[in-house]
């Protein structure tokens, strides 16, 4: 019997442990945290060889994290917060890494957690109102709740080209990186793919290939990311200041605490809305896409044109051959509608050397027909390379979830409840799958906000929820068929009203061939998404049900 099942009264779990996580990146380290704190026996499995989800697999030259590093961390803890300092202002993939050993280490976290072990399956039993959960090796483990940690962006996505087999180079895909890592220094290089992990792998690999050659479909909106060292006295000014950072954070759409000087920019005139862009062009980052608020940005079309318009005036400014340029600047989307990209390095000036060459791969220039023994060959020519390497994304929201064969009552499969794309409640936990929670799952707001922030609050959430099931000797919870239903319509009818539709993207899961496309995260922003889980809860879960097991245990008086 566990802590909790002694707390609570309820009688000795008739399973192995009181949750598998799986996962050990910012997600399930944090579930783990809590619900240890609570005292749940809980087993994380992780597929990786060590804790850090995303940040272990995404380990390609030039690897950063869009989000500044202050606010890329966790806010639970002071202490972890005064030990911790980043250097830069947007932490590398390294530091990443670093930070989340170093949190799993100050939290004793490793005991608890296996690495190398793959969920290959999950069944529900439903008398038991329990998860059989299988590893890939063959081990079974029960377990009352089946919890996923397992990240929006983490099953890499690669497009299946004839020939790879037989291509004679070394191919990568860009987060599935090699440890040694890979010497570029006297060879041919072909990247495709020119989205963020592109932007960010073109920048820092340009320079140092032979030659490196660049695929690209469609051209993105990269605004400079400014990055620069933190000094010791901002640094002073950011502890002493976390707790309204934090507060800030919560409140705002992105999970970021940058103020936008106007709200909206459609009482502006043109050249007001330039002079905000352009002092918010210097400032960098995400701040750029919070000179007003992101909301109105990719709602109103008009502004948002200024805004595409600007950003390609500039993309023009700094690519010396103007047809290269012409290339490089989007036309076919809004800013916004694909998820933005930052430019760390001067990505664009990246075209200006010799040894850098941009082929437009879309279906307006010369698109891959298959992969060589020598190289790619185009529907125009066959380039000759030593590597090529894949920045072509991922199966995001749901493809790392589905990676996992999850089978719920009556025999139904994650894979063919969510066929017409995802349905959830909360994108917290879906119909006909009780006691599994899903941490930032599809139709939560997750890959549109600062993720460690969005992580915390479903944890946080969970956890209430998974107590509240206790105190009040619940054995399984799940949405109702009418609470599910409406929070996907929500979803959808917000998502129409923003220009989201106007863009193929992994958002949507458009990037991914078969993939249904429908708009995956929930776009109503973080301060608006935690109210309504808050309401929830504090309305006892309103739009979810709870029930008794049939066979479970009863409590010991
Ligand atoms: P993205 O943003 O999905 O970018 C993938 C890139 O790969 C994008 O430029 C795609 O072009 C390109 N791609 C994909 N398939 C092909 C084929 N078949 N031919 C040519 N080009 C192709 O993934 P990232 O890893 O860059 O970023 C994912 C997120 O991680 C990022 O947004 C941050 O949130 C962190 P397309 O645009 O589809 O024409």
């Amino acid at each position: 019997m566990s802590d909790a099942d002694a707390r609570t009264g309820r009688a000795g779990s008739n399973t192995d442990v009181d949750a598998v996580v799986v996962g050990a990146g910012f997600s399930g380290l944090y579930m783990l945290h809590r619900l240890r704190e609570r005292g749940y026996d809980v087993r994380v499995f992780e597929k990786g060889g060590d804790v850090g989800g995303t940040w272990y697999w995404n380990r390609y030259p030039g690897a950063r994290c869009d989000s500044e590093s202050h606010i890329y961390c966790y806010s639970f803890s002071d202490d972890i917060r005064e030990q911790w300092e980043w250097t830069e202002r947007y932490p590398e993939q390294p530091e990443i890494l670093e930070y989340l050993n170093f949190v799993a280490d100050e939290l004793d976290l490793r005991r608890d957690i296996e690495f190398e072990r793959e969920v290959r399956s999950a069944t529900y039993d439903e008398d038991a109102g329990t998860w059989t959960v299988e590893l890939a090796d063959g081990e079974v483990v029960e377990t009352r709740f089946f919890i996923t940690g397992v990240g929006c962006l983490s099953e890499p996505f690669k497009p299946d080209f004839d020939g790879l087999d037989e291509f004679e180079g070394e191919w990568h895909h860009t987060s599935r990186w090699p440890d040694e890592g890979v010497d570029f220094s006297d060879k041919h290089v072909g990247v495709i793919g020119t989205g963020s992990t592109g932007i960010q792998f073109i920048s820092e690999t340009g320079g140092r290939a032979e030659h490196l050659t660049v695929f690209q479909r469609t051209p993105n909106y990269a605004v400079p990311a400014r990055n620069r060292p933190l000094e010791d006295d901002e640094y002073e000014e950011i502890r002493a200041n976390y707790d309204d950072i934090w507060e800030q954070a919560r409140d705002s759409r992105l999970g970021m605490p940058f103020d936008h000087e106007h709200y909206s920019a459609a009482s502006l005139s043109e050249e007001e809305i330039r002079e905000t862009l352009e002092d918010r062009w210097e400032q960098g980052g995400f701040r750029f896409l919070h000179a007003f608020e992101p909301g109105h940005v990719l709602t109103n079309a008009e502004v948002n044109a200024v805004i595409s318009e600007f950003i390609r005036e500039k993309i023009r400014a700094k690519v010396d051959d103007p047809e290269t340029a012409e290339k490089l600047v989007p036309s076919d989307h809004p800013y916004g509608a694909k998820r933005p990209p930052m430019d760390y390095n001067d990505y664009y000036r990246t075209y200006n050397r010799d040894d850098v060459s941009l082929v437009d791969v879309s279906d307006d220039g010369e698109p891959i027909e298959r992969v060589t023994p020598r190289g790619i060959q185009t529907t125009a020519e066959e380039y000759d390379l030593d590597v090529i390497v894949f920045a072509t994304g991922f199966d995001a929201m749901t493809g790392a979830i589905l990676a996992m064969d999850i089978e719920g009552r009556d025999g139904l499969t994650m894979e063919e409840k969510w066929a017409d794309g995802p349905r959830t409640y909360l994108g917290l936990m879906t119909r006909g799958f009780p006691n599994l929670f899903t941490i930032t799952g599809p139709q939560s707001p997750s890959v549109l906000t600062n993720m460690p922030l969005s992580i915390e609050q479903h944890v946080e959430w969970i956890e209430d929820c998974i107590d509240y099931m206790d105190e009040h000797g619940h054995d399984t919870i799940e949405p109702t068929e009418a609470s599910e239903t409406q929070w996907v319509t929500n979803t959808n009818m917000l998502a129409d009203n923003m220009l989201f539709s106007e863009a193929d993207s992994w958002y949507r899961g458009d990037n991914v061939p078969g993939k249904t496309a429908v708009f995956t995260p929930f776009p109503g922003g973080l301060d608006m998404y935690r109210d309504i889980c808050d309401r929830v809860a504090s309305d006892d879960y309103d739009g979810f049900e709870f029930s008794r097991a049939a066979d479970a245990p009863v409590a010991e008086q």
